[in-house]
């Protein structure tokens, strides 16, 4: 008999403050809308489709990565760890990873808890001598992991962070998530994380506004999730999609465009928007293997091994807390 999945929900942002602060982004010269309201059901949906699209690399570029360096990353992971999946989603990309290594304890967190349970009940009918458990906890609030150190056999954890996520958020907040993931592995813990790389402007903007719209429509559906959230009444086909690829910052901006001059209405608030005005809906970092490296070691840090796909395109950090391995 499998285990059956237990689901702990933690730090979530409530409701009226995630309000307030959507509404607040909103309100800003430069509006803004948080990435997380990217990633309603329909969101998750279209990013599942987007990372099927012939100009998206990153998806296949780091499971190429994964595939051909399995057994090596796999040889240098702790045994008997808890697999803790951070941003889960439907867990594909973990369960190709529990087959490799010895692990006793999945820990799937995501932010979606509907999808969660699901990965967790399939997690544990495929893996049935593995423990499932899920937190459901939202990454832009402090991340805790409290579960994940107070079972009665503290295994030792493999924070698991793959697809550049990591990219999502500023420098100064992603060192900040690493010194978290860092204060959560005591000495034999590792980090196996995946990282996007800066290269030609074309191939970047193209991964990020596809010929079929489909990252388009992916930006476009943040306007539907306001409109839920905030009771707000914007018109998705009235603003149009725009990635560009900023090379000082080395990060792309998607940005929703209005076609035209209009007011919104937000909730118990209003906005107007002049044509051209644009709404800044996420930034996705693309980090040199030096620039992340260093990251890294400002977080705490020793030994890191890196894996990379001929091109260079993408990079898989696996890292070490400093001094664990001297
Ligand atoms: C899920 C944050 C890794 O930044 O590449 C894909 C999201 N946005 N296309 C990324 C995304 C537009 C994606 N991450």
């Amino acid at each position: 008999m499998p285990f059956s999945p237990q689901v702990h929900i933690e730090a979530l942002e409530d409701p009226d403050a995630n309000a307030a602060s959507l509404l607040a982004g909103l309100l800003q010269p430069q509006a803004r809308i948080c990435p997380k309201h990217l990633y309603d059901a329909q969101g998750c949906a279209l990013y599942g489709a987007i990372c099927t699209l012939d100009e998206y690399y990153p998806t296949r570029t780091e499971a190429a990565i994964f595939a051909r360096h399995r057994r090596d990353i796999a040889a240098r992971l702790p045994r008997n760890c808890q697999w803790v999946d951070l941003g889960c989603g439907d867990g594909a990309k973990a369960f190709d990873w529990l087959e490799h290594v010895a692990a006793t304890r999945y820990v799937g967190v995501d932010i979606a808890e509907d999808w969660l349970r699901d990965t967790l009940e399939r997690g544990a009918k495929r893996f049935p001598d593995v423990e499932f458990v899920g937190i459901v906890t939202d990454f832009t609030r402090p991340l805790s992991l409290s579960h994940v150190r107070d079972s009665a056999h503290d295994y030792t954890p493999v924070l698991f962070y793959p697809g550049s996520s990591i990219g999502n958020f500023e420098p100064d907040e992603a060192l900040a998530l690493l010194k978290a993931m860092r204060q959560h592995l005591g000495r034999d813990g590792r980090l196996l994380i995946g990282v996007d790389a800066p290269k030609a402007v074309a191939t970047l903007e193209a991964a990020y506004d596809d010929a079929l719209g489909v990252t388009a429509a992916f930006n476009r559906n943040a306007l539907r999730a306001v409109n839920r959230t905030l009771g707000a009444s914007f018109e998705p086909a009235t603003f149009a999609h725009r990635a560009v690829f900023d090379p000082e910052r080395s990060r792309i901006e998607m940005h929703l465009v209005a076609l035209h001059a209009q007011t919104v209405r937000l909730g118990v608030a209003q906005r107007r928007f002049e044509a051209g005005e644009t709404i800044v809906t996420e930034h996705s970092y693309k980090y040199t293997p030096e620039r992340f490296a260093e990251l890294l070691s400002q977080a705490g840090f020793g030994q890191i091994d890196r894996f990379t796909d001929e091109r260079g395109w993408f990079n898989v950090f696996l890292a070490a807390p400093a001094g664990a391995l001297e």
